[in-house]
């Protein structure tokens, strides 16, 4: 149980990182802490979701390396849409090799990820060099909290880049670091390939995450913007009870 809860505007005041400012900014004026995670495999398709869904989310989540017909024009397009929607986008990269290998894999290939990215996560396993590589190219990412001793040290060594944890339930009381949890459905329930989903309720009110990130319980969805708004209301509503 945490000591204090703090309002999303409360903790942007107390952050010192300017993307977790903006971020608990943007959750505060639109009134949303929801991550739509945008995995679908045509850039139409891709940038339709992220103009459409885009008043509703604070971030967008992409795993830019699955579309099928992806070209530079997209990621300018994303950015574009950012701006004009006021959301944060995070590519799912997952990186986990040592330092120089992803600063490679971070501003080089095809994706150029550095480029169009405000955000990108990385495993702790590989130990601090994937932290030292990275920091040097971009200034904001996020620690995957599969072993959580290791994902602590790490963010609380480097709070000057990292600005959270990918995560099932929250990990520190430290309000600078944002809490974000895939695997949420309005409906408890799982995949056929392992995926578990909880309820956003149950992650923002008793596991005390900040965001809740929604994929296909929102884009299999037969309408996408109805279903995003029940997501952000549902999402918002178990914030707002904290309060309560
Ligand atoms: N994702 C998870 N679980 C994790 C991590 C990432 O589901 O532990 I780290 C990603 C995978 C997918 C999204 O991009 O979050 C969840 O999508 P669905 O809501 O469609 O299951």
């Amino acid at each position: 149980t945490r000591k204090k809860v703090y309002t999303h505007s409360e903790r942007a005041a107390l952050c010192q990182h300017p993307l977790t400012q903006k971020l608990l900014t943007i959750m505060d004026m639109k009134k949303t802490n929801l991550a739509l995670s945008a995995d679908v495999t045509s850039s139409k398709q891709l940038l339709s979701l992220a103009d459409s869904i885009g008043p509703y989310i604070c971030i967008l989540k992409t795993h830019i390396d699955i579309l099928d017909d992806f070209s530079p024009d997209v990621t300018a397009e994303l950015r574009a849409l950012a701006d004009k929607h006021n959301f944060v986008i995070f590519e799912d990269r997952k990186f986990a090799d040592i330092g120089r290998t992803v600063q490679h894999q971070l501003s080089s290939g095809i994706y150029h990820i550095s480029r169009w990215a405000d955000l990108v996560n990385a495993h702790p396993l590989p130990g601090p060099g994937i932290i030292d590589g990275l920091k040097q190219i971009i200034k904001n990412f996020i620690i995957i909290s599969y072993s959580p001793t290791e994902a602590i040290e790490m963010a609380e060594a480097n709070s000057d880049f990292v600005i959270g944890y990918i995560c099932q339930s929250r990990l520190t009381d430290n309000p600078q670091f944002l809490h974000m949890t895939p695997g949420v459905k309005l409906v408890e329930g799982g995949d056929s390939l392992g995926q578990q989903y909880t309820t956003p309720e149950d992650v923002i009110r008793r596991k005390t995450c900040d965001i809740i990130i929604v994929g296909r319980g929102i884009t299999e969805s037969v309408d996408p913007v109805a279903t995003a708004i029940h997501y952000q209301q549902a999402g918002y509503a178990a914030y707002v009870s904290l309060f309560h």
